[in-house]
């Protein structure tokens, strides 16, 4: 994600080039090894950084709620051909603007971040406004763990064993009425613990929304961890949604707000930059973004690049969904 404002091509951010000297584990000395042109591209770092940080993968819910972790497997979502991006890079390699827009430095001003205890309200078009606790979140549903394919707008992917429930159990739970056609998510606003948030070029706080439909779809998915474990608060603890159908933004983190409505609400990013980003998002190869192609992916994993699918390879189970008007 970025601005005209802060000027960054999609890539730029990859890990700096300091951080992958410092993970090279020798400084300057390393330069005449690699290639420097490499190095600046960041296309070297994923196989000098997969081992994981213990500091990075901390859950930020601590010990709470760890008999539910690991979840089991299920066999139903499968990336083959493609292979599991390391915890190691997935885990300091985030967008989570709230805190900084710099992806390797987000898990160092996150983990410390305390979100016990939790609640996500829901309001609306609901039969009752609830609010759900951290243990109502953890136990609307049993946990399972999907791997999933997921594409950043940015043109970066990844490939990550999440775990969590479908949406749809959550919402079921919240009993929108008939008339509700969307459903809206709000995450933390909480400036003094998250740094990016002063920033005011953005309408904090984060919100993201999704049509009914394509929220009780079965891909989407209610995460609270991943890797076998609760989610670290990069990945956006306690709750965050993913739809891997579209891109990134569309799967918002730490969500404190829910709201069922009739009318399509607005988005974080499309309100920053109606231009540059819509509501429906979906991963499309042949619909560039107005700065860049989107016709092919890097794997944050292996540094490869190869052909962005439609839907992100998803087009069997979500094709139906939308008759192709949407934009
Ligand atoms: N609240 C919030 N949610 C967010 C974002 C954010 O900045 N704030 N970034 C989005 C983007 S652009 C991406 S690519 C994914 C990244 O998720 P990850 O860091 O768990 O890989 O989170 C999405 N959800
Ligand atoms: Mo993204």
């Amino acid at each position: 994600m970025s601005s005209n404002k802060i000027s960054v091509t999609p890539e730029d951010q990859f890990l700096d080039r300091r951080s992958i000297l410092r993970g090279m584990g020798m400084g300057l000395a390393g330069l005449s090894t690699l290639g420097v042109s490499e190095i600046l591209q960041g296309i070297s770092a994923s196989w000098i950084l997969q081992d994981p940080n213990p500091e990075a993968i901390q859950p930020a819910i601590g010990e709470q709620f760890k008999d539910l972790f690991p979840a089991k497997r299920s066999a139903d979502f499968t990336i083959a051909p493609r292979t599991l991006t390391p915890e190691g890079i997935s885990s300091i390699y985030n967008n989570f603007y709230e805190f900084t827009s710099v992806k390797n430095r987000v898990w160092r001003m996150a983990r410390n971040f305390k979100v016990v205890p939790w609640k996500i309200e829901v309001a609306g078009a609901v039969e009752k406004p609830l609010t759900l606790d951290l243990d109502d979140l953890m136990k609307v549903a049993p946990l399972e763990e999907r791997l999933y394919r997921f594409r950043c707008v940015e043109t970066w992917a990844m490939q990550v064993p999440w775990i969590g429930y479908p949406l749809n159990k959550l919402i079921d739970r919240c009993k929108p009425l008939g008339k509700a056609k969307y459903i809206r998510f709000i995450s933390i606003l909480d400036e003094a613990r998250m740094p990016g948030q002063k920033d005011k070029q953005w309408p904090w706080p984060y919100f993201e929304a999704l049509r009914l439909d394509e929220a009780r779809h079965p891909l989407a998915m209610a995460v609270v961890g991943l890797y076998g474990h609760g989610l670290p608060m990069q990945h956006g603890a306690p709750w965050r949604v993913v739809v891997p159908w579209k891109y990134g933004y569309k799967s918002p983190k730490s969500i404190v707000r829910i709201e069922f409505t009739e009318e399509k609400p607005a988005t974080f990013w499309n309100q920053a930059l109606p231009r540059e980003y819509g509501f429906y998002s979906n991963v499309n190869p042949s619909k560039p973004h107005p700065r860049w192609s989107q016709a092919m992916e890097r794997d944050i994993g292996t540094g490869k690049r190869r052909p962005t699918l439609l839907y992100n390879g998803y087009a069997e189970q979500v094709a139906k969904l939308y008759s192709g008007k949407e934009v």
